[in-house]
């Protein structure tokens, strides 16, 4: 089958449907794909109008799986857009987290299959793009990380409790505490990635394993998804929420004005615990 469906072109996002494999592509490669409040707003766009695939006379007939992707080999996505975050005042900080978390939800209740292609660095609300995906393909060259910690900041686009439904208590308080870099290697070790593939097979490989899902029952992978997501259950959302408060709570603080500020003047930040 070789259907072939483009969302309304976008500025920061492409929406390309080939032989039922959806393609969400991030195009903003020189801020390494942050994710700006424009951005945020043409992937959820990008969402709705793959969820109107699923409904109807033609449900899942062009599309059966989605991978989702950053422009350029050097990011996935380096995270949410911090020279958006800078100059915010409280309510438009608590407009930019609540339109990603529920940009991820939005993913996460998608009745298709979804797969982030990672290459390059997936940071901060980058990774947590990923983790909100049904499987995460690394690239060799791939780079993970939580770095908020090094802003002030914790994760606020659901970091905190997905990667604790991946890996170990022990793992996410590593990266969250430490911010640490880590490889794609180490991040399939510790259960952050679901495949590794050598950098020049990336993109087949994860097409093909994208294509191997378009033979089964569209129906029976949607149910199995909502299966899966009962098993976390309301725990979940109220972490969501959780990590929300916490991340409006130290928005506030002097130290996260530091770090967001340190970032912006290319220097090192100096936290006082204020
Ligand atoms: N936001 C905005 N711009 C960015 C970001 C970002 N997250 N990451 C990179 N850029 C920009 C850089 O500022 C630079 O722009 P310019 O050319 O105008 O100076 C351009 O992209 C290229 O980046 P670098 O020159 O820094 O490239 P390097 O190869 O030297 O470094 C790194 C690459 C290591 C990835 C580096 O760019 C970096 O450390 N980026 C920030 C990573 C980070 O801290 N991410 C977490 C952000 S916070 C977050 O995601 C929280 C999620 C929840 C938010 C809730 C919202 C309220």
């Amino acid at each position: 089958m070789d259907n072939k469906v483009s969302a309304e072109e976008k500025t920061f996002v492409e929406v390309k449907c080939i032989e039922q494999v959806a393609r969400v592509t991030i195009r903003r490669a020189d801020a390494l794909n942050a994710l700006s409040i424009e951005v945020l707003r043409e992937v959820r766009d990008a969402f709705a109008f793959l969820k109107t695939r699923c409904i109807g006379e033609d449900a899942f007939k062009d599309c059966r799986a989605v991978i989702v992707a950053g422009e350029g080999e050097k990011a996935f996505v380096a995270g949410a857009d911090i020279k958006v975050m800078q100059g915010a005042s409280r309510s438009e900080l608590s407009d930019f987290i609540g339109l990603g978390q529920s940009l991820m939800r939005e993913i996460e209740l998608t009745p298709l299959p979804v797969i982030a292609m990672v290459q390059g660095f997936a940071f901060g609300g980058g990774l947590e793009l990923a983790l909100a995906c049904d499987l995460i393909v690394a690239g060799e060259k791939a780079k993970f990380g939580q770095p908020e910690v090094n802003l002030g900041l914790i994760p606020g686009f659901g970091g905190t409790q997905r990667l604790a439904a991946r890996c170990s208590v022990g793992t996410v308080k590593r990266l969250v505490f430490s911010g640490e870099t880590i490889s794609a290697e180490e991040a399939l070790r510790l259960g952050v990635v679901d495949y590794l593939f050598p950098q020049a097979e990336l993109e087949a490989k994860t097409l093909e394993l994208a294509q191997s899902f378009t033979s089964k029952s569209p129906l029976a992978i949607a149910a199995a998804k909502r299966a899966v997501e009962a098993y976390f259950g309301p725990q979940k959302l109220a972490g969501l929420t959780k990590e929300v408060e916490e991340f409006i709570e130290l928005f506030g603080s002097a130290d996260a004005q530091e770090g967001l500020a340190a970032f912006i003047e290319k220097r090192k930040p100096e936290f006082s615990g204020k």
